[in-house]
């Protein structure tokens, strides 16, 4: 891996209290403390900052310094989210600004974007060296990690199983010249050496990938311990068995959170544009030679995608990836957007009704 892809800085641990900045915190959290008990009504002056870790039906699972509850919903919170704890009524008065949030289309007929994780610093793509390995669906993740502004990493497991696991990591290092791409045999080797530049003290760290991948594998080797269940992929199709029914997000013995995720069945982007151009920032580039600024690199006359297809420099396939992505996203992006104002229409003439109601209850 070239020394360019390692984070170059790490926030400083000892510039933050230590027993927080085991659970991640930051000073970019730490500089949202000063006026916040001015600025927010409701702030008690003795909140505390507690990281949600789970996130339940009804409740939200938070951690901090000596702090272990379950409170509920706030501010729409999701793991990994920092959460203001007011000590006497144990409920939330302020969410802290996030890092980073990761995002994606709700699985489901009616379009919503679901919220995954916040203050991610690393997401390691995790996929397998056997049938599960799938070009399209890392350039979908890695489009994701991009535009969250994560560091996305990805990870092919099972090198054990594959006579060729170096065919695998050539082929996952054609997705992006900025992401570090890495082998692992995790059955047979520890894996903290290889994800020691992203396992640090004060860093956040997600697995995200399908089901049977092996991100609990990898959760449970890098603490050492057993902190997430694992199960065995079926013969004949590799699939997982969805192990892991819910994210949550664990704490490793060097001070590193690590968010430990349910295979996703599907990814779906939506609002990824930024994450999508910068997977194919090259082909971007070349496009850019187009003689239209709007080529659809379809019949366009000096087309320069056409062209490097023609002299062979460019992947016809990647480019036909590249454009379903584009229109997947603008597609759920619109469609996510007027599902928000189709409720904020229908909350509004239902607010008109109750009002209506109340004048009339009133006038009788
Ligand atoms: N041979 C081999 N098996 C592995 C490796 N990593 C994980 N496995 C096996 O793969 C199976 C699935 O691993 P899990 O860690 O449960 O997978 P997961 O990604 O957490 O799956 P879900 O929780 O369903 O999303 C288990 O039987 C693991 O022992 C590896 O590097 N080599
Ligand atoms: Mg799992
Ligand atoms: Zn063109």
């Amino acid at each position: 891996m070239p020394a360019s892809e390692r984070p170059e800085t790490i926030d400083a641990p000892d510039a933050v209290d230590a027993p927080l900045a085991r659970l991640g915190w930051t000073p970019f959290f730490e500089a949202q403390l000063e006026g916040f008990s001015s600025s927010i009504p409701d702030f008690s002056a003795a909140a505390q900052p507690t990281r949600v870790t789970a996130v339940h039906r009804n409740t939200l699972r938070v951690i901090g310094v000596d702090v272990d509850l379950t409170i509920p919903h706030a501010f729409e919170a999701t793991v990994g989210d920092w959460l203001m704890l007011d000590p006497q009524t144990k409920t939330a008065c302020a969410r802290l600004e996030r890092s980073s949030l990761i995002k994606r289309k709700a699985a489901g007929r009616i379009t919503y974007t679901q919220s995954i994780a916040a203050n991610i610093d690393t997401v390691f793509v995790v996929s397998s060296c056997n049938a599960d390995f799938n070009v399209a669906r890392l350039e979908r993740y890695v489009a994701l990690a991009f535009e969250a502004d994560t560091t996305p990493v990805i990870i092919l497991t099972k090198a054990d199983l594959s006579d060729d696991p170096d065919g695998y990591v050539a082929q996952a290092q054609t997705i992006s010249d900025r992401v570090a791409v890495l082998a692992l045999d995790v059955r047979n080797t520890d894996p903290s050496d290889a994800l020691a530049p992203w396992v640090q003290l004060g860093q956040t760290i997600a697995f995200l990938g399908s089901s049977g991948v092996g991100k609990s594998t990898l959760v449970n080797a890098l603490s050492g311990q057993i902190k997430a269940a694992t199960q065995g992929i079926r013969d004949d199709d590799a699939k997982g068995r969805h192990t892991t029914t819910h994210r949550e997000l664990h704490q490793l013995p060097n001070g590193c959170a690590v968010l430990d995720t349910p295979g996703m069945r599907e990814l779906q982007l939506t609002d990824a544009a930024s994450g999508i151009k910068d997977v194919f920032a090259d082909l971007i580039e070349i496009a850019a030679q187009c003689k239209f600024s709007d080529c659809a690199h379809q019949s366009e006359p000096k087309c320069a995608i056409k062209a490097g297809i023609a002299d062979g420099s460019v992947d016809p396939a990647r480019v036909e990836r590249w454009q379903k992505l584009q229109d997947e996203d603008a597609h759920n992006s619109e469609a996510a957007s007027q599902t928000v104002a189709h409720r904020k229409a229908r909350d509004k003439s239902l607010g008109k009704t109750i009002k209506g109601l109340q004048k009339g209850n009133r006038k009788k």
